[in-house]
């Protein structure tokens, strides 16, 4: 274990989640916290509100409690204990999603007392580079699966305790005026489909646009059909936003529309977004600039408020050949089945204006929101 350093700021915020006494050997390292948090042990309580779905027939007092740290080399150590569930806990797992949604299972604990309590086996395969950020903005949580409640029966998000929450809108500015259909001198709205999102702290390109060469499966669904199914297991770690706020089904935006989703962050992550510019073949929205993504923290300081337009683009996912904008018989408001259209001559990922295309519009489409909470 690494040498135990502390701020002052580290300092207080421990002694006020309570998780120890703190060094007085002072330095100036803003990851100090976060490894120390890490390394000391997180305290975890699993209940079955945290569930998603919900499960069914759960006793009141069915609950769990855990401890788990992750080291700079990502081993993860964790123990867990469980009780009054609707039967013998089957299989216990560490998976990556936030709060209020679900993901893919990154470390799986075993049990030698039948199922009462559980850590993770010494030949378990460490986290990911990555998958240490996700544990460090708490992305990660436990779930224990039980017979009677197979996608889990109690769960427990893993919070390092140091995460600032954001909620994030993508809310859909445009009027029926806004796109000029240059054939027939008409105009439309721009509807914006369902998309997806990740927090990273990739330095090079955003995850959701790579390959940059030819485009990932989740991609190209959803920059040519606004289908957002193929993204999680097409880019780990990404997730989907689906379903319009006020809505309760999932479904595209109009004017006036807007999606929301809450995501968690550390200094030094970043957020990237696709969601389909409807009346195209296969065009979307996107951070633009040098690695796709948004900061999220700006000088140690969580990022608040309307994310200026400069800083998102129209881009082309190079997977179907284009046609004019708003009335091309393979876009998706017209094409005869999901997936239908010429192969793009251009099949790079970027943007519209570095492709040579542009299309005319009057007035802005999306606006983007970032409100730390
Ligand atoms: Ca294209
Ligand atoms: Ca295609
Ligand atoms: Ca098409």
């Amino acid at each position: 274990m690494k040498h135990l350093r502390t701020t002052k700021s580290a300092c207080a915020l421990s002694l006020l989640l309570a998780l120890g006494a703190c060094s007085s050997n002072d330095n100036d390292d803003n990851n100090v916290l976060t490894e120390e948090i890490a390394e000391r042990g997180i305290s975890v309580s699993l209940d079955a509100s945290q569930e998603i779905p919900a499960p069914v027939g759960v006793p009141a007092g069915a609950s769990g409690s855990a401890e788990v740290s992750v080291d700079d080399n990502g081993n993860v150590t964790a123990t867990l204990g469980v009780s009054n569930l609707t039967g013998p806990a089957m299989a216990v797992h560490i998976h990556r999603a936030f709060s209020g949604s679900t993901g893919p299972v990154l470390v799986g604990l075993t049990s030698d007392d039948g199922g009462s309590t559980w850590s993770v086996p010494a030949d378990a395969a460490p986290l990911s580079a990555d998958e240490i950020g996700a544990f460090n903005r708490g992305e990660l949580y436990f779930n224990v699966h039980t017979e009677a409640n197979g996608p889990g029966e109690i769960r427990g998000q893993i919070d390092p305790g140091n995460t600032t929450t954001f909620i994030v809108r993508l809310e859909n500015i445009s009027t029926p005026e806004t796109l000029n259909v240059l054939s027939d001198g008409t105009t439309q709205p721009v509807p914006l489909s369902p998309g997806a999102y990740i927090v990273h702290r990739e330095v090079a390109d955003s995850p959701l646009l790579l390959p940059r060469d030819a485009a990932n499966a989740g991609l190209e669904a959803v920059a040519e059909d606004g289908n957002v199914g193929p993204y999680p297991s097409a880019v780990p770690g990404s997730a989907v936003f689906n379903i319009p706020t006020g809505a309760s089904e999932p479904g595209p935006i109009g004017p006036g529309g807007s999606y929301e989703f809450t995501i968690q962050a550390v200094d030094g992550d970043k957020l990237d977004f696709v969601t389909m510019f409807i009346p195209s073949n296969d065009w979307f929205y996107t951070a633009t600039d040098a690695d796709n993504s948004l900061d999220l923290f700006v000088g140690g300081q969580p990022i608040s408020g309307e994310i200026p337009s400069s800083e998102f683009a129209i881009w082309d996912a190079g997977t179907e050949a284009d046609e004019e904008p708003g009335t091309g018989a393979n876009q998706v408001q017209r094409q005869s089945a999901p997936n239908t259209g010429d192969p793009d001559p251009n099949t790079r990922v970027s943007s519209i204006g570095g492709r040579g295309q542009s299309v005319s519009l009057n007035g802005q489409v999306l606006r983007v929101t970032v409100l730390p909470q």
